[in-house]
This record gives C-alpha cells, sequence and structure tokens, in this order.
C-alpha cells in the first residue's frame, strides 16, 4: 500500500537503507536477512503472503502477513525488529518495543525515533560479558580437565573391580571345594556319632529303667520298715490303737491321738494289712511319718536345724516360745501336703542336666562337633564370597556414564538443606529427606535410571520406589545434572507433592569449552558456573 502523503516524509526516512557491517539493508533487518531486501525489486514478503513494492518496506504500514515489510517500525505486530549491537551480541526484539521508550537494545537502535535518551552501551555491556564468557569457557575448561581425571578414576576402578572379581571368583571355587571336603569330613564323622548316639540312648535307657525299679525297690523296702515300725505288737495287722500310740498322727495338735486320727490313716478302717498298707495306706502316712522321723534326727550343723525351724501354726500362738519343749517344735509342724518331704538335693538335679555321655561315646560327639564347626565355618565363607561377588557384580553392571566418569560418584553423598529439610543424594543408591526437627530419614528412592534426552541421556537421574506418600504415590526423585566444577548438589525443590527435584553440579558432564555451542536448551550446554 501506498504512504499517504502526511507520512510520506516519515516513509522516507524510515524506509531508507542503513549503513551495518557494510552491508546495505533496510533498518531493523539482521544481515542474514539482508539479501531479501534489495531496493532495486519489488519485496516479496519473507512468508509468501504478497509482494510490494521496495517503497512500502518500513513505511509503517504493516502490509505482509508475517510483519517481514516493517522490521523497523512497531507497524507490525508479529514483526521483529534486529538490533546489530555492534560491540556486543546482536538481538532480536518484538518489533512492538521499536520506539517505545524502553531501550531494548544496547546500541539504542530500537529507539531512533523516541525521546528515550538511550546511548550505545554495546562497548562496555560487550567487553563485561566476553569477560564473563571467557571465565565460564576457563571453568568449563577447568572442568572438563576435572572431567577426564574422573574418568581415567572411573576407568582405574572400574578395572580394579574387575580383578577383584576374579580373585573372588577363584577365592570363591576354593572355599566351595573347602566346603564340600568338610562337608564329607562331616558325614564321616556324624555317622559313628549317630550309632553311638542310638547305642548310647538304649543303655541310657536301660540303666534309667533299672534305676526306677531300684527306686521302687527301695520305696517298698521302707513302706515294709515303717510299716514294722508302726506294728507294735508284730502280728501284721495296723490297729487304731497302735496309731494312736504315735503322737506323729496327732492332726489337730491337740495333745491326743483321737481314734478318728489315727483311722483317718487306715481309710476308716479298724485295721490294715501289710498288703493295703502298701498299696494305699503308706502313699498317705507317709509324708506325715517321714516328717516325723526327720524331726527326730538330732541335727548336725545349724543350718539344718534353721530349715526344720517350722512355719507358726494357726493356733498355736498361745503357746510363748520360751516354754516351748522340743517335742513343741516337731508338733507345730504342718502336715505336708506332698511327699516331696525328701527334696531332691540340687546337686543331684545339675548333675542331671549335665550329664554326659561315655567316654567313647563323648569322644565321637566331639569329633562330630568339630567337623560340623569346621563345616559352618567353611560354608559360612563361600556365603560370604557369594554376597561380596553379588555385589560387585551389581556394581558392574550399572551404568557410570560412557566413559566411567560417573563412577567415582558412587559411594559418595551429597547434601543441600534448605528451610526444613536436609536431602542428601549418595549417587548410584539413594536419595533421602531428613526434616530438620529431628524426626527420622524419609526414603524419597533408590537408584532407578538415566533419564536425560536422547542425544545426552547423562544429564538426568531416577530414583524411584521410596516411601509411599500419604494418600499418594510412592516418592521419587529427579536429578538434574550440570556442570560444574564442584560435584554437589545446587538445590532441591518438590515441584509436585511427593515428587522431588535435585539440582546437581559435577565435572563430570562438562563438556571441551570449543564443542560448547551455547544453546541453552541442550542440557549439557547449560551450565551452572
Ligand atoms: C513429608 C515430606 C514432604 C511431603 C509430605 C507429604 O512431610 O516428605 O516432602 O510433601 O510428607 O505428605
Amino acid at each position: 500500500m501506498k504512504c499517504i502523503l502526511a507520512l510520506s516524509m516519515l516513509c522516507l526516512v524510515s524506509g531508507a537503507v542503513v549503513k551495518a557491517a557494510e552491508v546495505l539493508r533496510p533498518r531493523g533487518v539482521a544481515l542474514s536477512k539482508a539479501s531479501f531486501y534489495d531496493p532495486t525489486r519489488d519485496f516479496n514478503c519473507l512468508d509468501g503472503s504478497g509482494t510490494i513494492p521496495f517503497t512500502y518496506v518500513n513505511d509503517d504500514y504493516c502490509d505482509c502477513q508475517d510483519g517481514s515489510d516493517e522490521p523497523g517500525t512497531s507497524a507490525c505486530p508479529n514483526g521483529f525488529f534486529h538490533c546489530t549491537n555492534v560491540g556486543h551480541s546482536p538481538l532480536n526484539i518484538p518489533s512492538s518495543r521499536v520506539n517505545d521508550g524502553v531501550c531494548d537494545c544496547c546500541d539504542a537502535s530500537d529507539e531512533y525515533a523516541s525521546v528515550s535518551n538511550c546511548v550505545d552501551t554495546c562497548r562496555e555491556l560487550g567487553r563485561a560479558a566476553r569477560e564473563e564468557a571467557a571465565k565460564q569457557q576457563e571453568e568449563r575448561l577447568k572442568g572438563f580437565q576435572m572431567r577426564q581425571s574422573m574418568i581415567e578414576e572411573g576407568r582405574k576402578r572400574k578395572k580394579e573391580a574387575e580383578v577383584k572379581m576374579d580373585e573372588l571368583k577363584k577365592e570363591k571355587e576354593e572355599a566351595e571345594a573347602m566346603r564340600n571336603e568338610k562337608e564329607e569330613i562331616k558325614k564321616i564323622a556324624e555317622e559313628p556319632e549317630k550309632e553311638a548316639l542310638e547305642k548310647y540312648n538304649t543303655i541310657e535307657q536301660e540303666r534309667k529303667a533299672k534305676a526306677e525299679e531300684e527306686q521302687k525297690a527301695k520305696e517298698d523296702a521302707e513302706a515294709r520298715e515303717a510299716f514294722s515300725h508302726l506294728d507294735n505288737d508284730g502280728d501284721g495287722i495296723l490297729t487304731v490303737a497302735e496309731l494312736q500310740s504315735r503322737q506323729t498322727f496327732d492332726t489337730n495338735r491337740d495333745g491326743e491321738v483321737t481314734a478318728e486320727e489315727a483311722k483317718f490313716y487306715l481309710r476308716q478302717e479298724e485295721s490294715m494289712d501289710l498288703e493295703t498298707f502298701l498299696v494305699s495306706g503308706w502313699p498317705m502316712m507317709r509324708p506325715t511319718y517321714k516328717m516325723d522321723q526327720r524331726m527326730f534326727v538330732p541335727p548336725t550343723t545349724e543350718a539344718p536345724a534353721e530349715a526344720l525351724t517350722p512355719p507358726p501354726v494357726p493356733g498355736s500362738e498361745g503357746k510363748d516360745e520360751g516354754d516351748m519343749e522340743d517335742d513343741d517344735v516337731i508338733e507345730d509342724y504342718d502336715i505336708p501336703e506332698d511327699d516331696d518331704v525328701e527334696d531332691i538335693p540340687k546337686e543331684e538335679e545339675e548333675e542331671e542336666v549335665e550329664q554326659k555321655y561315655d567316654e567313647e561315646t563323648q569322644k565321637l560327639v566331639d569329633a562330630a562337633n568339630k567337623a560340623r564347626e569346621d563345616f559352618d565355618e567353611a560354608d559360612r565363607r563361600v556365603r560370604d564370597l557369594t554376597r561380596e561377588l553379588r555385589s560387585l557384580e551389581e556394581t558392574q553392571e550399572k551404568d557410570y556414564g560412557p566413559e566411567e566418569e560417573f563412577r567415582v560418584m558412587d559411594g559418595n553423598c551429597y547434601e543441600y538443606t534448605d528451610r526444613e529439610y536436609t536431602y542428601r543424594l549418595c549417587p548410584f543408591d539413594k536419595a533421602i529427606q531428613k526434616p530438620k526437627s529431628g524426626h527420622g530419614e524419609i526414603r524419597l528412592g533408590q537408584w532407578g535410571e538415566w533419564t536425560g534426552p536422547e542425544d545426552y541421556k547423562y544429564s538426568r537421574m531416577k530414583y524411584t520406589n521410596g516411601q509411599t506418600c500419604w494418600n499418594g504415590p510412592a516418592r521419587s526423585a529427579d536429578v538434574h545434572i550440570y556442570c560444574g566444577v564442584d560435584t554437589k548438589l545446587t538445590g532441591v525443590t518438590e515441584p509436585n507433592r511427593c515428587e522431588y527435584l535435585f539440582e546437581m553440579t559435577t565435572p563430570a558432564v562438562c563438556t571441551k569449552p570449543d564443542d560448547v555451542s551455547g544453546d541453552e536448551s541442550t542440557p549439557h550446554g547449560h551450565t551452572e558456573l
């Protein structure tokens, strides 16, 4: 479209070609696009939406749909203005910012017709930027060199692990052979032990049976002796009168053995023969009788005398201790309820527990025990070596980067503390969150995999299967890795509930400075330096 008359002067000014980097082009056009703006020809809109006379370029009227006819004015809402910024970096700004009173370009070219006093600061800014860039390059070079050391160290460790694994495999084979040998020895030692124990057990059973028999005989003899002792007239029959003659049977301790008291021990009969006595009379009478017997045995040491001091018997309160006679002591005993008057001495009990095998059997048991211990030890060694080998194999299976550059991080942990938590990342192992309040650690995840984009997958790590979030999924953590001279965490956030983002720098991802494209969109181009 033609310029209207009133604006023709402006058309001339704004449409005039400007001289920059010795290539003439309209205002706001980048050097790379200069060839599209030929003042000797009509202008073709860059998107092909139309063709206009060259004088329409920068005439402050938008003719092309893509705004390409107005690179130097703010006429097109979607156009771009290019600042050359000599001395610094060129820049494209939305053309709406042209002459808006704000200095966007350091060379002030975007404000050519505004009242703002923009001045060209490109040289100073350029110098500072170049200094900063040089510093960054230097740091990146340093990082890159450090990466080389990490690679070397990583490869060295890999080799060492391989050597160690070979050693362990050999050791394991030897240990297995040793275990098999010990197992054989154990079997050989256990066979005679088993036989001997079986034999021993038979003998032992027989011995016990015999002992029981003897005990029974002893008790029988004891009962018969008691019978003849109580059978005053020796007629083979115990009578009420005979029992009444024994103070022992004065159950209520009133000084007299009544017929009822005597009959109690005769099972309410008038008399009892030996047979009945052995079967039912003696078992009932025995505790009382034995107690009586013991009471009369004069104590030989003080201890047993003390042991015999009877407990107070209800009803005996009226008796003054001082008035007591020897017999009183005896009579004041309660009748024991069980027949344990003769407590089995402690020693005997212990002897039973500690009972040893006969010498021959014991030797075989000892030999088998030793063989078992030896086998257990050999077996333990095999299991230890297997475990060690497995853990080493797991390490070897991990992906430590194309050049083993990340391997040195395995085994280290890095921390970052914010207001509430201390976060810990142990690369290739786990991520942890520890509340400052002192509560227990929360597992955010275990080492999962590399998750960076295809062109550089080693720029992101994923840790998964952490502690389950209340009413939610298992916690997990992403780790974004940037180039930096230190391996450290630079920040941790929780962009979504229970999904954590760790940011980390390390020389492991520093590329050679010359290779750096400066394109911030590629992960390894991004630097935190
Ligand atoms: C804990 C922490 C937080 C998390 C909540 C979810 O407090 O792990 O990071 O958001 O649990 O309940």
